[in-house]
């Protein structure tokens, strides 16, 4: 627990006397009937607290000589104990959380009713629960609100050594199933059968769920870029685009590879397939502490660009197709994103109006693609081909270090894991 107090130090630290920090815990969701989604605690309270049950509520009072600590929570109820497991309760916020005041969820309005006339800002994460925006909007009308985001996205962009462990752990399990997925792979296959062999490895391995929903997406499946049916038959000529990743204690991996079904790329998918990994090659090579965040942008966009010149899918001077956005039919992402307790991790890409800088501590995604559907107007024979290559990075002081680097991207490592 003693990261989490570090934490909320460290955070309220940045915030000024009589503010109220006031972050609430995600919801259990109803699936269908009675049954519920598996829970997952928001990742900002679970940030500050490692708090993981639902129903709470994480107030920080930054008072003129100390930061108050308050958690609410689900009261104890040995009957619905003996269903859904014990509850910390009151007692156990206090004790084992480190709270140094801990109320039940049912008092969360009359606490607030007395905050307020001592309270001059408010820091919190609109737009996350609509209901609760109201309730505090209604009860707190005359107070500067300030989103939360800010400054714990600034925290959380920058990962400690234990959070980078964690992520280490997550992107090796994830490797793992991509090399799975490869030599289990084969003609007639359904992607949903190749997709369970990813989620056997993500649980066995320790993974509480996949970080996101996988994508299995065969042949021409792969140009939907958010593909998730996961439900037609994967045929021996066709590449399967796989992006999966597994959630290790709340941190995610996020890993993208495109191989063929059959193990043998076409001369076609190996053209494609190639730029792409060039593209991804030539941005990780420049990604180190001081180069801007969008570098990985326009670096990809490049070689993507020239690549396609190079096969006459696109023809013209590379600076102008650029200028134009004539790559933008075949790659219609983004290059990189932040990576951590989210997927799409928090933390702001401009500072100022500037993109930022990358620095020591920060974990981005690099994830190129090129997807060529029938409307493009490119020749027939590339007609279907989608190919992403993604891996997640970590920016060090003097570089950086790929935590994905254990699935091989390179054509030939691919074919013999498969053969
Ligand atoms: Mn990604």
């Amino acid at each position: 627990m003693k990261i989490y107090a570090e934490r909320r130090q460290k955070f309220s630290q940045q915030l000024p006397t009589n503010s109220l920090v006031i972050i609430p815990g995600a919801d259990e969701m109803l699936r269908n009937a009675d049954t519920q989604y598996p829970f997952r605690q928001e990742s900002n309270f679970y940030y500050l607290s490692g708090f993981a049950e639902p129903d709470s509520i994480l107030v920080l009072r930054i008072l003129p000589k100390k930061a108050e600590y308050i958690l609410f929570v689900r009261p104890n109820n040995p009957t619905k104990e003996v269903w859904t497991g014990k509850r910390a309760g009151i007692d156990g916020a206090r004790q084992q959380y480190g709270a140094d005041t801990a109320y039940l969820i049912s008092e969360f309005a009359s606490k607030l009713q007395e905050w307020l006339p001592k309270t001059e800002t408010i820091y919190y994460p609109f737009a996350v629960k609509p209901e609760f925006d109201r309730l505090l909007l209604a009860e707190a009308n005359k107070t500067i609100f300030r989103d939360v985001n800010g400054i714990l996205g600034e925290m959380r962009l920058i990962k400690s050594a234990a959070e980078i462990e964690l992520m280490q752990k997550a992107t090796d399990i994830s490797a793992q199933a991509h090399i799975r997925g490869m030599q289990t792979c084969k003609p007639g296959m359904m992607e949903y059968k190749l997709a369970a062999e990813y989620e056997f490895v993500f649980t066995n391995g320790g993974c509480a769920a996949p970080a996101y929903p996988p994508i299995v997406a065969g042949g021409a499946n792969a140009c939907t870029l958010h593909y998730v049916d996961n439900n037609a038959e994967l045929r021996a000529g066709e590449l399967v685009l796989v992006d999966a990743g597994g959630e290790y204690e709340y941190y995610a991996a996020d890993i993208t590879r495109t191989y063929p079904v059959n193990g043998k790329f076409t001369s076609e998918q190996r053209a494609i397939y190639e730029i792409v990994l060039r593209a991804q090659q030539a941005v990780i090579k420049a990604l180190r502490p001081g180069v801007s965040c969008r570098l990985p942008q326009e670096i990809s966009t490049r070689v993507i660009t020239e690549g396609l010149v190079d096969l006459g899918i696109l023809t013209g001077t590379i600076d102008e197709l650029i200028e134009k956005r004539a790559y933008f039919p075949f790659f219609m992402h983004g290059c990189s994103h932040w990576l951590g307790l989210d997927t799409h991790d928090a933390g702001v890409y401009k500072m100022n109006g500037q993109w930022r800088e990358l620095a020591a501590g920060m974990v981005l995604t690099v994830e190129p693609g090129i997807y060529i559907r029938p409307e493009s107007g490119a020749d027939k024979r590339w007609n279907n081909i989608g190919v992403r290559i993604e891996d997640d990075v970590l920016i060090t002081a003097d570089g950086n270090k790929v935590l994905t680097q254990a699935v091989p991207s390179e054509i030939a490592e691919i074919e013999a894991i498969m053969a």
